[in-house]
């Protein structure tokens, strides 16, 4: 989802930003992230790389929900016991705002396959399973849109300002 702001420069640089494009994704911490105790961790990765998360709900996302989600993956060998999989305990299921933050999330969490991620992403360090990866993250503008909205309302998700904002951007916000 791509989102115009108005930018208010304080960088010095003199050319202030009129309207930059922030982008939302779609983050969910599947059921082995839950169970392995590693939802920290994974939020963690997010928060250190300067990601602003925006909305959250912990909930165990039923099979027809998770049919929904993966609505691509319809047809395909791996699809019947991936939903059993997503329904099969709680998640938490995330929203989270930057500057081209669907690509960076998905740098963030690696290859699909925890034996292909390069270590230092969230599967390269923590999933050696193709199933069994840990966390989902929205894969275009149009994806994460239909994602966020099949589990949150518009009021739902959070407007605020970070205050480290300067410091990660050289802008306010
Ligand atoms: P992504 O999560 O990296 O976007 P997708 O291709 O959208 O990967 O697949 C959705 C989810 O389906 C994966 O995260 C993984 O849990 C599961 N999956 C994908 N490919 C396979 C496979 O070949 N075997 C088993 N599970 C798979
Ligand atoms: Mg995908």
């Amino acid at each position: 989802m791509c989102i115009a702001r108005s930018i208010e420069c304080v960088g010095g640089c003199h050319k202030p930003r009129n309207a930059a494009m922030v982008e939302r994704t779609l983050i969910i911490i599947k059921p082995d992230g839950i169970q392995r105790r590693l939802a920290g961790e994974i939020i963690t990765r997010f928060e250190r790389k300067g990601l602003k998360l925006v909305a959250a709900k912990f909930t165990h996302i039923s099979e027809s929900l998770a049919r929904e989600l993966y609505t691509a993956h319809r047809g395909k060998s791996f699809f019947d016991p991936l939903v059993k999989f997503i329904s099969s305990g709680p998640s938490l299921v995330m929203v989270w705002e930057a500057d081209g933050a669907i690509g960076m999330a998905r740098k963030i969490a690696g290859a699909t396959s925890g034996l292909d991620a390069q270590p230092g992403s969230i599967r390269g360090d923590y999933s050696c399973s193709g199933r069994y990866n840990l966390v989902h993250g929205s894969d275009s503008p149009e994806s994460a849109e239909a994602e966020i909205r099949l589990f949150f309302a518009p009021d739902e998700i959070t407007t605020y300002k970070l205050s480290d904002a300067y410091w990660l951007h050289g802008r306010t916000e």
